[in-house]
């Protein structure tokens, strides 16, 4: 539909903040780091300048580490909670502590396909920064084999039923008085509850403690869990990482040593009760015994796995739209509160990748179209009911205006 293609533009314009997009206005308003390189690709439809500079501006908070921190703070704003000074990170610019999901070598590997000519000497400087950040994964965060998270937020799947497990070991009785913000944007009935934020504060606060010290954090810190999601995530984007080095002409064999390992490490994160892959707390062995939709992502990492096609097919027709983040069929399972059921457009782009370049073309239209419903009825929303279809969240959403732009228009 056209008049919704100009409307997509419109909101990406209108969330740009100069180099750098805003999830949503209000809710959101610093850089995120997975949501910016979705901004990027959406951008790349129009404006192929303007996508580079997106990324670029993410990687200008890169830690001297390699790390990508999740959130960027160019310039304070008073309507998010928590901002830089209670993460203390003392970065130049200032920035949270932990990291998201490693989405961007595979958008940028779209943006420079898109434009091969416009692209090279700009994926040329970025290149070394993505190795060091893809480097930073391997040795820190995937230590134990799968990627791990050492926050629910480094997940960017806040409060799915994946990190209960985890999050029930966290004491979240001694943070002191704080003052959310989001839940003055939007319904806090779609949103985390307090118990949640009380620990997500407690695991920042231990991290703020301790300097951000990653090796302290790994080894004793209050949370860390085996992620499907990114481990899924970061597979499929040494691949692309490893595509965009030989189209560099670069010496891509560290990468490639990357990948396997981590393929390696895949069955550690296959729960044989649930009969799908899970996420699993590496400090108590404990499976979060959850279907969330960063399982389904098994396509996307090429990976190929009978049993995951069976549960993604009766999770989907047990809802009217697309993927829910969690199983629809489980106790926990709550369609408008966050990652705990509600669809979200953009997971589901990339389950769409992968169903895409596995060869699943009527699951991939299937997946467009009841994404495309969603965002016509209602608009760019954050995410949605997947049984009746409401909208949740931010309205003017930018990666739910760039998959748009990308795949589900
Ligand atoms: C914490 C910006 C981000 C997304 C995450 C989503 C949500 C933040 C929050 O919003 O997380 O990082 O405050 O709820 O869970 O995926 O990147 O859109």
């Amino acid at each position: 539909m056209t008049h919704l293609n100009e409307t997509a533009r419109d909101i990406l314009r209108k969330n740009d903040r100069g180099g750098y997009t805003v999830p949503t206005d209000g809710l959101y308003p610093y850089q995120w780091n997975w949501d910016s390189v979705f901004a990027a690709w959406g951008f790349a439809t129009f404006d192929n300048d303007r996508a580079w500079t997106e990324v670029e501006t993410l990687f200008s908070g890169q830690w001297d580490d390699g790390m990508v921190p999740h959130i960027i703070f160019h310039q304070s704003d008073p309507g998010y909670f928590p901002g830089p000074d209670v993460w203390g990170t003392n970065k130049t610019p200032q920035t949270s502590g932990i990291s998201q999901p490693p989405v961007a070598a595979t958008m940028v590997r779209k943006i420079y396909e898109m434009d091969p000519e416009a692209g090279r000497a700009r994926l040329a400087a970025l290149y070394p920064r993505m190795v060091a950040w893809h480097r930073w994964w391997h040795d820190v965060r995937c230590a134990p084999g799968p990627a791990c998270i050492t926050h629910p937020w480094e997940s960017g799947r806040d409060n799915c039923p994946d990190w209960d497990v985890g999050m029930a070991n966290v004491d979240g009785s001694n943070v002191g008085p704080y003052q959310r913000r989001d839940t003055g944007h939007v319904d806090a009935s779609m949103r985390p509850g307090k118990e949640d934020y009380d620990r997500y504060i407690a695991i920042l606060q231990f991290g703020k403690a301790c300097g951000w010290n990653h090796a302290e954090i790994m080894a004793n810190g209050p949370f860390l869990m085996a992620d499907p999601g990114i481990t899924f995530i970061l597979l499929r984007a040494h691949r692309d990482l490893i595509a965009l080095g030989q189209e560099l002409g670069e010496d891509v064999s560290e990468i490639t040593g990357w990948a396997d390992a981590l393929e390696a490490a895949v069955p550690s994160i296959w729960n044989p009760d649930l009969g799908a892959y899970d996420a699993r707390d590496i400090r108590t062995g404990t499976w979060a015994n959850n279907l969330s939709s960063a399982a389904y992502l098994f396509l996307y990492a090429g990976i190929e796995n009978p049993d995951m096609d069976a549960q993604m097919q009766r999770t989907w027709d047990a809802v009217t739209y697309g993927i829910p983040s969690s199983d629809p069929e489980a106790a926990h399972f709550d369609p408008r509160r966050y990652w705990r059921g509600p669809m979200w457009p953009v997971v589901n782009s990339l389950i769409a990748l992968g169903l895409k370049d596995s060869g699943r073309d009527a699951d991939e239209a299937r997946l467009r179209r009841e994404t495309a419903t969603l965002i016509e009825k209602s608009g760019f929303y954050e995410y949605f009911d997947p049984v009746d279809g409401t909208p949740c969240g931010g309205s003017n959403f930018t990666w739910t205006a760039a998959i748009w732009l990308t795949w589900a228009g």
